[in-house]
């Protein structure tokens, strides 16, 4: 585990962003973790959600010309990135954003930022079933854009559709990388180095032998 990772991880649960106790997911599956990004609530809490953002991008390696923050959740974690990749990085990088209304006055258009061209990051919070990042790879294609992968928090690594994780099944299906500032699996190994956390390995342990890959 990269030094980010930990630091993010104590930020996460600190900051009770990552909660324990009994959780229904999107998919209907019920967690006995959560990670709700809408808790980096203010500006501080932000700024610092920023930096890891961009130090997993940056550590990852991949090259992007653009970063895209899918509606609505994605839009301040794609703001918070390209800052402190300009800040911290010395990378002035083009983002925009869609929003959910078409507008039909003013400008128009679903896209509000740079123009959507390029190779795109897409920056989101979690994936756990993959469902709602697929939207973001048809409005970049639409845009006769190029995907160049996708800049998440937590990387659930549970089963998609199929026995794959939903991770594998979309690397695989747009050949582009999944990059978590952190996975289950680091989660895991964090909660087994905290005693004060210990109580919980056993449910999460028993999620990812369930739902896990
Ligand atoms: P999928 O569309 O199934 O990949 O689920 C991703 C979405 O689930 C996220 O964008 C969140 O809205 C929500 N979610 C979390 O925010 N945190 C979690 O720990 C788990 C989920 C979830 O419901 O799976």
């Amino acid at each position: 585990m990269h030094d980010y990772q930990y630091d993010f991880l104590r930020f996460a649960i600190d900051n009770q962003v990552l909660k324990f106790g009994e959780f229904t997911l999107k998919s209907g599956r019920r967690s006995p973790y959560f990670f709700n990004a809408g808790l980096f609530n203010t500006g501080g809490l932000l700024a610092r959600l920023g930096r890891f953002y961009a130090e997993a991008a940056v550590t990852a390696g991949v090259e992007f010309d653009l970063l895209f923050g899918p509606a609505y959740k994605g839009i301040p974690l794609a703001a918070a990135t390209a800052i402190a990749l300009a800040d911290r990085h010395g990378r002035d990088v083009p983002w925009c954003f869609n929003r959910k209304e078409t507008k039909d006055h003013g400008e128009g258009g679903n896209l509000v930022g740079a123009p959507l061209q390029g190779r795109v990051l897409i920056v989101d919070d979690v994936i756990t079933a993959g469902t709602a990042v697929r939207e973001s790879f048809d409005i970049i294609a639409a845009a006769g854009a190029t995907p160049a992968g996708i800049l998440i928090s937590l990387d659930r690594q549970e089963r998609g559709r199929g026995e794959r994780s939903a991770i594998q099944e979309i690397e695989a299906e747009y050949g582009v990388p999944v990059i978590g500032i952190v996975a289950l699996e680091q989660l895991i190994d964090y909660l087994r180095d905290q005693p004060e956390l210990q109580q919980h390995l056993p449910a999460v342990e028993a999620y990812r032998a369930e739902y896990g890959v």
